[in-house]
């Protein structure tokens, strides 16, 4: 048993162990042009943490028409295909830096390690990256209700590890993720623009600032 003031540490994925949204953000930029609705960079950032047929949503609200129900399937089924292809160009270097390292120091820790991503691609990510027997625990997002902010996932990752949301320290790089962290009663570390998560416990600019030590 670790003596720490946390048993687990869960991590997003897209943005702190890598970087995905860069992906993402093609693959959703391809559909927004092909359907005439507005799309950039300051927009995809309100897209991370959503999951797929939310960020559809959001986007298809700027377009010039309405889509029906099945129309909506189709482009999202699309827009995931090219995701994949992109993401079937990874490989262990596209781990951000400093990932490795703190699912080192987590683990040197003895403490428990989850993966809390609302990604339905989550798995062959990590399998890309090599990284999944890192985990103790991935919650597999198809079994998910909510997207983030909603708690739901990090309770889930809490559960899944059998450690109770306060022994819990969340790793989270959107507004979104943090949000989901606090309301599930962990301590959240925000990795990104403090100003955007501000409702982090703790914050660092980029995963290379992470330093487990300074948190327990
Ligand atoms: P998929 P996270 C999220 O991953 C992304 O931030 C978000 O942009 C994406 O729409 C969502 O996954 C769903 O991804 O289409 O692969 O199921 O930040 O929770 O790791
Ligand atoms: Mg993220």
């Amino acid at each position: 048993m670790n003596q720490h003031r946390y048993k687990a540490v869960i991590f997003d994925l897209d943005g702190v162990i890598t970087d995905t949204a860069r992906f993402h953000y093609l693959a959703w930029k391809r559909l927004a042009d092909e359907v005439g609705a507005p799309f950039d960079e300051a927009f995809n950032e309100h897209l991370k943490g959503v999951d797929r047929m939310g960020s559809l949503a959001l986007i298809l609200a700027r377009a010039p028409r309405t889509f029906t129900d099945q129309e909506k399937l189709l482009l999202a089924d699309a827009k995931n295909r090219h995701y994949q292809e992109l993401v079937a160009t990874m490989t262990p270097e596209d781990l951000l830096p400093g990932a490795l390292r703190a699912l080192e120091e987590a683990r040197a820790a003895g403490l428990k390690i989850g993966l809390a991503s609302v990604s339905k691609n989550a798995f062959t990510v990590l399998d890309r990256l090599g990284i999944r027997g890192r985990f103790d625990d991935v919650v597999d997002a198809a079994t998910i209700a909510n997207s983030k902010p909603h708690p739901e996932i990090f309770l889930t990752a809490a559960s899944h590890l059998g450690v109770a949301p306060a022994d819990c320290l969340g790793v989270e790089d959107a507004a979104a993720g943090v949000a989901s962290i606090k309301d599930a009663g962990m301590t959240a570390v925000g990795v990104g623009d403090a100003q955007v998560l501000a409702r982090a416990d703790y914050n660092i600019p980029a995963m290379d600032r992470f330093r487990l030590a300074d948190y327990l």
